[in-house]
């Protein structure tokens, strides 16, 4: 009789650890979980869905709990997705900024319920940086001046004018802002460089097209260079540039950042001449910082994600390596 006692404890004990992970709701369920409340920009561009990608991976562990939120692209759509994982009292908060600025007050309600904020790709700029545990992403400056610097590796043979167009990423967004800064610091000393025109094209491919046709009818075939803050804008101007009878990657040599397999096609077939790597592939180390930053732990302020600059000659060897 007592040894059947203690089976049947033993398996109404087990029945009732199984059922605490599950994961069929409730506390119990949650119990030893981080619950995340991740709000991503949108879909925009192969960038942001390799992202996407890499973070669900990431965070779809049994350590986690993931509640994902796509904005879209709208600001107001994130600020919202924030407002409702801080009434969901999830544990911790992360996202990619879609631009730097308007964050300080949901920031501070946040703060003020003591959920840890985890910034992914994107900077903020804010009063307090204590409103952030941390940034995990790439250096768009520096991503910049890599296009810079290779423009003029590769113009050592012209002698000038070098007239440039360039397809800004979201308006007011880090990316956007760094790039152009990077760019401008490395160009700007030599004379032969002159940005004609400069618009942005939202890191869309659709939006890139567009403003490259409206470039190519006010500047006919005067166009040296396109600068792209990123490959999809890059690809949609490829295809404006072909339709209007010239050939992409010859007639006006393009420069552009991300590093997506698609900028890898078009390298191959002639169409692009350079991309400068924007590592999305950070899922791992945001989870870790995610784990460091709900147990407490301190977190460094900058994690810096590692990447490098691909040109035309390296595309066919290096395509069957990409990851995104
Ligand atoms: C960069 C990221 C940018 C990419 C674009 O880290 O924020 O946003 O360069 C994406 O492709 O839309």
């Amino acid at each position: 009789m007592k040894q059947n006692v203690w089976v049947l404890g033993a398996s109404w004990l087990l029945s009732l650890a199984l059922a605490g992970c599950s994961g069929g709701g409730g506390a119990a369920a949650d119990a030893g979980r981080i619950t995340v409340g991740f709000s991503q920009v949108g879909a925009e561009s192969e960038w942001r869905t390799a992202n996407t990608a890499s973070v669900k991976q990431a965070l779809g562990g049994a350590d986690f709990k993931l509640k994902f939120s796509d904005a879209q692209q709208k600001q107001e759509n994130q600020i919202k997705a924030l407002r409702s994982f801080i009434a969901q009292r999830v544990n911790v908060i992360a996202f990619s900024p879609v631009v730097e600025s308007g964050w300080e007050t949901v920031l501070r309600e946040a703060k003020a319920a003591n959920i840890p904020v985890v910034l992914t790709d994107r900077a903020v700029k804010v009063s307090d940086d204590s409103l952030y545990a941390t940034l995990i992403g790439s250096d768009f400056v520096e991503e910049g001046r890599r296009a810079g610097r290779w423009l003029l590796d590769d113009s050592k043979q012209v002698t000038g004018p070098v007239r440039i167009v360039e397809l800004q990423g979201t308006v007011g967004s880090a990316p956007a802002i760094d790039r152009m800064k990077g760019f401008h610091e490395v160009i700007d000393a030599d004379k032969r460089f002159q940005v004609v025109r400069s618009q942005s094209g939202d890191f869309t491919r659709a939006k890139g097209k567009e403003v490259m046709e409206a470039f190519l009818k006010a500047e006919g075939r005067n166009i040296d260079v396109l600068f792209a803050h990123n490959d999809d804008m890059a690809i949609g101007a490829i295809q404006a540039i072909e339709e209007a009878g010239l050939k992409p990657g010859q007639d006006i040599r393009i420069v552009s950042i991300d590093g997506v397999r698609g900028a890898f096609e078009a390298m191959k077939a002639g169409k692009l001449n350079a991309t400068v790597e924007c590592n999305p592939l950070f899922g791992e180390q945001l989870a870790q910082l995610i784990r460091d930053v709900a147990a407490g732990k301190p977190v460094p302020k900058r994690v810096q994600v590692q990447e490098g600059v691909f040109t035309r000659d390296q595309a066919e060897a290096e395509l069957p390596k990409r990851k995104y």
